[in-house]
């Protein structure tokens, strides 16, 4: 193992402001394996993640020579949200994510391959493999009751990615879970998800709900609350959360119209307008009809009766009016 080709890595890594950057060898423990068959066995997964446990664990099915993972994590916590109106969720502010930290990969793929002839594979979010097992191995941060890794200074708020390489590289420690008798996330949880520490029932986490695109049902309307994309809330009781760090790259920076929602262009909202807007962040990936869906959720949600003539005024839609209606319904219910 070559120590020299690590620190060289990490140093590029530096230079282009990545400051959690970790390397593990290219191989799932047992543990993991267990884990991964327990949540499936519980009808505790949803349909964005790989059912096949062999391809989640499964790394010489992409590189045949495979010996490493580098793991990377990205800050994206820009500025508290204004959470007493409809509003998107942290992780889904400014640039998606997944074009950020392909870019940060890429860079570092592109070192790796001209100074030491090596292969290079990345993944954020893409393959079959759980980014944050990558980053527990590599010593990224540990994980959390609520099932995030956790980083010293960005708390939980970290995107992650990946690396698969051909070159031997030593190894880091992963790190054990600090949060000791703590239970806070998983009695603030508004959907009772953490359904045991570490363990989450994806199905019934608001943040699938948001993006799920089945028909919701009234007790999953009344539990989204005002949440239009996403959940944070296991991550903002976070007393690791406290205090973090907030990210300076720009392109999480929330243009205007991604923090102070105009219910009325929202609605109304043309293609076009969506493709150039909310298409670009993290949350275009399900369409305009689920966003606006969740916003008129929220709308009903809201207690602000001021919504009741906007609602009313919204074209027939045969995927939207059922909501429409019951926000409607729910706003001139209150007393
Ligand atoms: C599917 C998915 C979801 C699903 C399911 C979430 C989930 N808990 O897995 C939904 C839609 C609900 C979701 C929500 C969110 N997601 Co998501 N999601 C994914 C995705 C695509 C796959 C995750 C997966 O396969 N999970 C499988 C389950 C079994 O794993 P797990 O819940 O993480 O549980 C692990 C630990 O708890 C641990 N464990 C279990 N028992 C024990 C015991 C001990 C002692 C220890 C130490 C550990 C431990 O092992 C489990 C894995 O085996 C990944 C990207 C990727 N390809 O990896 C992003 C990813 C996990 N999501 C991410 C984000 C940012 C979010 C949200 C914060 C977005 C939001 N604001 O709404 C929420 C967070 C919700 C939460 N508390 O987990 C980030 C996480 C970053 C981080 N710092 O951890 C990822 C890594 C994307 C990325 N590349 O950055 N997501
Ligand atoms: S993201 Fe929200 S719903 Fe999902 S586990 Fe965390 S607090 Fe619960
Ligand atoms: S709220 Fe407490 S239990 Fe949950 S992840 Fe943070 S420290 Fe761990």
């Amino acid at each position: 193992m070559d120590l020299q080709i690590k620190s060289n890595i990490i140093s590029f890594a530096n230079s282009i402001g990545i400051e959690y950057i970790g390397f593990c060898s290219a191989n799932f423990s047992k543990d993991f394996i267990k884990r991964l068959e327990y949540s499936k066995q519980n009808g505790y997964n949803c349909e964005f993640q790989e059912q096949d446990i062999l391809k989640r664990v499964n790394v010489f099915d992409c590189m045949e020579d495979a010996k490493t993972f580098i793991s990377i994590a990205i800050p994206y916590k820009t500025l508290n949200i204004d959470t007493t109106k409809p509003y998107f969720s942290k992780s889904s502010l400014g640039l998606d994510y997944h074009i950020v930290v392909k870019k940060k990969l890429q860079i570092i793929e592109n070192y790796i391959q001209a100074n030491f002839n090596a292969k290079t594979l990345s993944f954020v979010d893409t393959g079959a493999f759980h980014d944050r097992e990558i980053a527990y191995m590599c010593g990224i941060g540990f994980y959390g009751k609520n099932s995030t890794i956790i980083t010293p200074k960005y708390g939980s708020y970290v995107f992650l990615g990946e690396i698969l390489t051909n070159i031997c590289i030593e190894p880091d420690l992963p790190i054990s879970s600090m949060c000791g008798d703590c239970q806070i996330c998983i009695k603030a949880c508004p959907s009772g998800a953490i359904k045991e520490p570490y363990c989450i029932d994806s199905n019934t986490c608001l943040s699938y709900i948001t993006q799920k695109k089945d028909d919701l049902s009234k007790e999953e309307q009344n539990k989204i609350g005002l949440r239009i994309y996403g959940c944070d809330t296991c991550q903002d009781v976070c007393p690791f959360n406290k205090s973090s760090k907030e990210s300076n790259i720009l392109d999480f920076l929330p243009p205007d119209w991604n923090i102070h929602i105009n219910e009325e262009s929202f609605l109304k909202m043309s293609n076009k307008v969506f493709n150039e807007t909310f298409k670009k962040t993290s949350s275009g990936w399900r369409g305009k009809k689920v966003l606006q869906r969740n916003l008129i959720i929220a709308m009903g949600n809201s207690k602000n009766k001021n919504y009741i003539p906007l609602l009313k005024s919204l074209p027939y839609n045969e995927y939207l009016d059922k909501y429409i209606n019951n926000s409607i319904n729910k706003l001139e219910g209150l007393k």
